[in-house]
């Protein structure tokens, strides 16, 4: 037997919503074989409230050495990269190799409030990482961090937004508007075309890890041999699913159930696509 695979390099959650725990999740929803590189622990404590754990680089090393030589990757993406060494060695790595199917999910700050990306990595992930994605997929925070603070408040905002970042050399921008007014429209775009893809909005606060989710889904999409806006359809219809059916637990915001699309009505994760050329 022979399935495909799909590696994810990221932080490990503890409370199992979002990071290196949300991504295997996805894979195996999507029935593709999940391998991870642990970049660093995330998880709070009552000593230290929350705490972030880094691996070295040799750990880091270590476990993507072991993974292309034994395992094999269709696609992969990057979720928490944390300090700057590392996204220079993930680039590094990632520019070394011929794959092609790469999704870097900019992350910055998780829901909880944690600082994912130290201060000074902002250059690295701009500079080194992002030129060699497939896809970037930041939310609305993220893109106007990589854009200088750049205000965006409306759909059309998040095209302009889309169209600079592409600027830095990613084949496809999609600024996801999870925090706009209104349904949620994410905006992706290649170059040449927008999509503008649209579903109801939900209302609850259980989104933790809902951007890991998200890109984890498109990256098992693409390991499956779909075309990018193809993944990110489908990824959009699978993340609206496990938000509707997002779970609520002991404490602090609820992670998106995982394991919800497909397990309940077709109309409960419906998306309307727009093209447009400008
Ligand atoms: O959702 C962003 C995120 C990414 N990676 C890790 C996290 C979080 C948020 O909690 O813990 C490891």
């Amino acid at each position: 037997m022979m399935i495909q695979r799909a590696l994810t390099i990221a932080g490990s959650a503890a409370r199992g919503g979002a990071g290196i725990q949300a991504d295997l999740k996805t894979f195996q929803e999507y029935d593709v074989f999940g391998t991870s590189v642990i970049t660093a622990i995330v998880a709070s404590s009552e000593k230290t409230g929350t705490g972030i754990f880094p691996q070295t680089l040799e750990a880091i090393e270590a476990q993507l050495y072991t993974i292309d030589k034994d395992i094999g990757i269709d696609a992969l993406k990057t979720g928490m990269l944390f300090t700057k060494e590392v996204i220079s060695y993930v680039a590094d790595w990632i520019a070394k190799s011929n794959l092609t199917n790469i999704v870097v999910d900019p992350v910055m700050i998780g829901k909880m409030g944690s600082a994912l990306l130290q201060e000074d990595a902002m250059t690295a992930m701009k500079m080194e990482l992002l030129p060699l994605a497939t896809i970037i997929t930041p939310n609305m925070p993220e893109a106007s961090y990589l854009l200088g603070n750049m205000e965006l408040n409306s759909v059309e905002d998040l095209k302009v937004a889309a169209k600079k970042l592409r600027e830095l050399g990613p084949k496809y921008v999609l600024v996801k508007g999870g925090r706009l007014v209104g349904p949620a429209i994410d905006v992706l775009y290649d170059g040449e075309q927008f999509y503008l893809l649209e579903a109801p909005r939900i209302d609850t606060v259980n989104t933790n890890g809902a951007g890991c989710t998200y890109s984890a889904a498109i990256t098992a999409g693409l390991a499956k041999g779909l075309t990018v806006p193809e993944s990110v359809i489908e990824a959009k219809k699978f993340i609206t699913a496990a938000i509707r059916y997002s779970l609520s637990f002991k404490d602090g915001v609820g992670p998106t159930y995982h394991a919800a699309y497909g397990k309940f009505s077709e109309d409960d994760c419906t998306v309307t696509i727009v093209k447009t050329e400008k």
